[in-house]
């Protein structure tokens, strides 16, 4: 029986074909899992549904959800529980003004801090939330980080302060949600090319430093962090919470 046989799992934030949600997805569908994928704007949504029919042995649903919205996510949620119980959430979403991600980090405005930590971090407390009470058999809840949240990247800036936050969400989370055998986990993937990547400043430089400084010598792809999601997903993982795993072909080990 493949990893994820009978489960139902969420997945927000695939915005195209490039993104590291689409290949979670991809994942989780390989071994087995029934999904349910949330979009925000409309071509996202149009976009999925595309992305869907090439996968046409998959049982897939499409739901809209807004992380800044409550109301939003309760509906979401609502719909998303009338099929019954769902077992891994995956977030991957982030966001912050493009302005934010370059210069100096002092220059950051009350307005773009609150902004990313709001869309970036504290959505992943919201869904959580949101997602406990459908979790009845248990299960995962896995997000997306970078290496940012941990060192003073260049041009990361705002978005750095955000991981920070919610690498630390994940830890209080999984200290919580461990009474009802949901753990928490986070991936902190190395440089991807996707469309949160495209149009900022030193995203280039990011990737021949990878090629010339991690160990494996090379970028890691949107694959390589789907299958270590779906481990976090599966009963593999059981005895894993409140971890960060660097999915960067060992970069962050190297001075
Ligand atoms: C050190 C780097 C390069 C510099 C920083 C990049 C940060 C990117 C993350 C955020 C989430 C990008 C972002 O919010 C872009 C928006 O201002 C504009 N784009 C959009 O609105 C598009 C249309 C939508 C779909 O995107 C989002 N996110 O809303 C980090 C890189 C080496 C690694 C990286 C790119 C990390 C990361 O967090 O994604």
């Amino acid at each position: 029986m493949a990893l994820l046989t009978g489960k139902t799992i969420v997945v927000m934030g695939v915005a195209n074909k490039r993104s590291i949600g689409w290949s979670v997805a991809t994942a989780a569908a390989q071994h087995g899992a029934n999904l349910v994928l949330t979009y925000r704007s409309e071509r996202a949504g149009e976009q999925i549904k595309k992305l869907l029919a090439e996968l046409p042995e998959t049982n897939a649903r499409v739901v809209q959800c807004d992380v800044t919205d409550d109301a939003s996510i309760e509906a979401a949620f609502a719909e998303i529980g009338q099929q019954g119980s769902i077992h891994g959430l995956v977030h991957s979403i982030a966001h912050a003004n493009v302005e934010d991600l370059q210069g100096e980090f002092v220059a950051t405005s009350r307005e773009g801090f609150l902004l990313a930590q709001n869309i970036s971090a504290y959505s992943l407390v919201a869904v959580a939330r949101a997602a406990r009470p459908l979790m009845t058999d248990g299960g995962g809840i896995v997000t997306m980080s970078y290496l940012g949240g941990e060192r003073a990247v260049e041009n990361y800036n705002v978005m750095g302060v955000a991981k920070a936050s919610l690498e630390s969400a994940v830890r209080y989370l999984a200290k919580d949600l461990g009474k009802d055998n949901i753990r928490v986990n986070a991936v902190s993937a190395g440089p991807i090319r996707t469309l949160a990547a495209k149009g900022v400043r030193g995203f280039n430089d990011v990737l021949h430093t990878m090629e010339e400084k991690a160990p494996l010598r090379r970028n890691v792809d949107a694959q390589e962090v789907g299958d270590v999601t779906a481990f976090f997903l599966s009963d593999l993982s059981r005895g894993i919470t409140g971890e960060v795993i660097h999915v960067d072909g060992g970069y962050h080990i190297v001075g």
